[in-house]
């Protein structure tokens, strides 16, 4: 009996695998079906149908009359129809996903017996769902919140899930309600009754159901100024962390502290943070603003169009790791999911690297019924005593059951590469088929005993407890000050600024004065100048002094800054030429392949979405550049540069329009690389006309806050071969580094932006 259930079920999927390169993909595509034109369409229950248009009626003469509930083809359609819906996720509901490869480079062995940290020659396929926390499913993609970024490694000793966000400490919005939990006073505080209390603050307020995918409200507000240990995680919202340029170049983090094994047996507490290789970059806030309006799914196109392009998104894995024995060697409790492990304390190790590869075919059997549990762990990591992580180890499980039911794990996007062996059965959506009579253990033919630690299973470390059961948390955890400050002290200029704006904005949208009034008290707990703008912004009453000194401390890696690509890229970036007839063609074409040559993604916009002619060529169709869209249809918000070439029939064009114009202020305001060449010099003059911005005269190639300009154009200033370097004098040059620079800080800084 044994030889004919074991072995069938192991071999068919150990056939699957082949190798564990692909192995997903594989299995995936055994479930897959591609629809061809020779296939036919069919019920169901496999009944091929001649007509889907018409519901079966009993016809007059002009072919009207009432519709039969005979018709089961019809009653079927609309009965699936009705029920296409599921619940959505209650938080983390819109996102986007994509399946990939993770590679390890370097061993970790010396602190982890899992092969996929130790086994250099592994590939192991994955499939990473980001998200925005509070929206709903149809919400904005460019909204002001933490991100989720979510790993499923399908590994060959079973799948392996690191639910992370890309904010390292909690403050993840839910995660904010734990970290309130476990500060709390010792009385009738428990995960699961708090956790909601703060998710239904920050979700919309419940008598309007408003605001949509903002933490913009009174009661958010209100619960965390109540709540201070929600305050190291408000100003990681608040920064330019919480609005990413692209999933593409946000950092992720597994934020909770979990525990590695050796094959000696020895524990190392663990965080895993994933770094991404284009830079850690932001929208600027009025550019999220707009896009959540001009484009929704602005980051889930972008993540598509990238791979689709080709140009897959990678990150650096990296792991920080503590001995045990330095458990309590620091001045705050390493088991805080509410606090980072400073860099220069803990450095991370990098040593393997996440790439992205492949979009999904079909967007609701995947990245909609994908389905992570922290408790998904694999031999070698294991869970710490971190409450925040038990806490979520229960409750993953738990909401898959109400969202896809019982049998979840068997989903294909869910399932195991390795096989899946155990005597759980039936429940709703039951889909695997165990043949033979036994379905319990022990059992008289020895069917699927347990299995030893020499064939894999999971090892459990035998910790030692002596201790009284209570509701109670350690000292440090009571501390909720000195990282909100010390992440305060280590942004850069611009991004204090955005801080406060942040703040600013938020508090102007709380209408109850407690509120608003509290929180500009609260401020003054972190920094007295932070609190004293802000208050002053938003009316409430000005601190005049500090109600808990800044300790002044900084740590490396919080300021985006740090995260700059090893050597800088123009990869990937979004670049729009701006042109109308007449444009000068040799500029235009030049700076169009260059830009293509070196990775980016150039588009034309025009007038219209039809052919438009280069100076000197006639109106002769074919002779011209059909633009990919207009200046109505796209803004520049959805692009990173401008470039406009000159051409005086086209420039004059874009000068007397007042949507042209506005595309190169706008971009201007959001501190975006412009660049401009010949008579184009005219049309900047006109539209950024600010004594400070230095235009280029007597043909030499001017870089000024960004906008990098060139008065007279010869071919060979558009097809030199471009070396990104800031002393460049060449055009392009200059025009790639701020490109590749992202922003232009010092627009802001000087307030050059705000007077266009
Ligand atoms: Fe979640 N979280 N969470 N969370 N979370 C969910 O699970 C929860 C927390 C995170 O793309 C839910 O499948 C509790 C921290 C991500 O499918 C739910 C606590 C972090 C996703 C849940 C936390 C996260 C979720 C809802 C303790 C960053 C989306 C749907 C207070 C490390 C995963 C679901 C995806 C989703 C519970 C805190 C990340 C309800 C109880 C901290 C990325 O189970």
């Amino acid at each position: 009996m044994a030889s004919t259930i074991v072995p069938s079920a192991i071999k068919k999927v150990q056939n699957m695998m082949s190798g564990e390169k692909g192995s997903k993909a594989a299995q995936l595509e055994h479930d897959a079906a591609t629809p061809t034109k020779d296939d036919r369409i069919t019920s169901d229950f496999g009944v091929k149908q001649g007509n889907t248009d018409d519901w079966l009626k009993i016809v007059n003469e002009d072919s009207t009359g009432p519709q039969l509930l005979e018709d089961s083809f019809a009653r079927e359609k609309i009965h699936r129809f009705d029920h296409e819906r599921i619940p959505e996720r209650v938080v983390h509901a819109r996102g986007a996903g994509a399946f990939g490869t993770f590679r390890l480079k370097q061993s970790a062995e010396d602190v982890t017996l899992a092969p996929i940290l130790n086994d250099t020659s592994r590939e192991t396929p994955v499939f990473v769902r980001f998200s925005t926390v509070q929206g709903s499913r149809g919400s904005a993609d460019t909204v002001r919140d933490v991100r989720g970024f979510a790993v499923k490694f399908y590994t060959q000793e079973g799948n392996w899930d690191i639910v992370g966000n890309n904010i390292p400490a909690s403050p993840h919005n839910h995660g904010i309600s734990y970290l309130i939990l476990i500060s709390m006073q010792v009385f009738f505080i428990q995960d699961a009754i708090k956790f909601p209390d703060f998710v239904h603050a920050v979700k919309p307020e419940p008598h309007n159901e408003v605001p949509q995918a903002q933490s913009a409200h009174n009661n958010f507000w209100d619960f965390v100024n109540l709540h201070t240990e929600a305050t190291h995680m408000y100003m990681w919202a608040m920064s330019d962390r919480a609005v990413p340029r692209s999933y593409r170049m946000m950092q992720g983090f597994g934020v909770n502290t979990f525990v590695l094994i050796n094959k000696k047996g020895e524990r190392h507490f663990c965080k895993f943070h994933f770094t991404p290789q284009l830079g850690v970059h932001s929208l600027v806030w009025d550019e999220a603003l707009k896009l959540a309006g001009q484009d929704p799914d602005f980051h889930r196109k972008d993540l598509g169009e990238a791979i689709d392009n080709g140009a897959f998104p990678k990150w650096d894995f990296g792991i920080q790791v503590i001995p045990e024995s330095q458990e309590h060697d620091f001045d705050f409790d390493i088991l805080d999911a509410t606090k980072i492990w400073p860099e220069e304390l803990v450095p991370v190790r990098n040593i393997g690297e996440l790439e992205l590869n492949k979009n999904v075919d079909e967007y609701f059997p995947q990245t909609e019924q994908v389905a992570f549990c922290t408790a998904h762990m694999i031999p070698g990591i294991a869970h710490s005593n971190d409450p925040l992580l038990q806490g979520r180890s229960f409750s993953y499980f738990d909401t898959q059951l109400s969202r896809l039911g019982i049998n979840w794990q068997e989903l294909p996007i869910n399932r195991p590469v390795c096989p899946v062996m155990n005597f759980n059965r039936d429940g709703q959506g039951r889909h695997r088929i165990t043949k033979g009579t036994i379905n319990y253990w022990p059992n008289r033919f020895g069917i699927q005993p347990p299995a030893t630690a020499e064939e894999g299973a999971y090892p459990e470390y035998p910790e030692k407890f002596q201790a009284i059961k209570a509701r109670a948390k350690s000292a440090k955890f009571k501390e909720h000050f000195n990282q909100a400050q010390l992440f305060l002290n280590s942004l850069s200029p611009p991004e204090r600024q955005h801080l406060i704006a942040a703040f600013a904005f938020e508090l102007d949208h709380c209408d109850d004065p407690t509120v608003y009034e509290r929180m500009s008290t609260r401020l003054a707990d972190i920094d007295l100048d932070l609190a004293q703008q802000v208050a002053e912004m938003v009316g409430g009453p000005v601190p005049d002094e500090e109600t808990r000194p800044n300790h002044g401390k900084k740590a490396t890696k919080i300021s985006q800054a740090e995260f700059a690509p090893a050597s800088p890229t123009i990869a990937t970036r979004r670049v729009a030429l701006l042109i109308a007839d007449g444009y000068d063609p040799v500029a235009f074409n030049g700076v169009k392949s260059a830009l293509a040559a070196s990775g980016a993604i150039p588009f034309v916009i025009g007038p219209r979405r039809s052919e438009i002619f280069p100076a000197g060529a006639g109106k002769t169709p074919g002779n011209g550049v059909k633009a990919d869209h207009h200046f109505e249809g796209m803004r520049s918000t959805m692009f990173d540069a401008l470039f406009v070439p000159g051409g005086a029939d086209s420039i004059q064009t874009l000068s007397k329009s007042g949507r042209s114009l506005h595309w190169l202020r706008e971009a201007f305001g959001h501190l975006k690389a412009i660049g401009g060449s010949g008579e184009a010099v005219q049309l900047f003059k006109l539209a950024f006309g600010l004594p400070n911005i230095n235009i280029s005269q007597d043909g030499e190639a001017v870089e000024s806050y960004g906008v990098v300009t060139i008065s007279q154009v010869q071919p060979d200033h558009f097809t030199e071969v471009v070396k990104i370097a800031k002393e460049g004098t060449n055009f392009l040059e200059k025009f790639w580094f701020q490109i590749a620079s992202h922003r232009n800080w010092d627009r802001e800084l000087e307030g050059l932006s705000s007077q266009v």
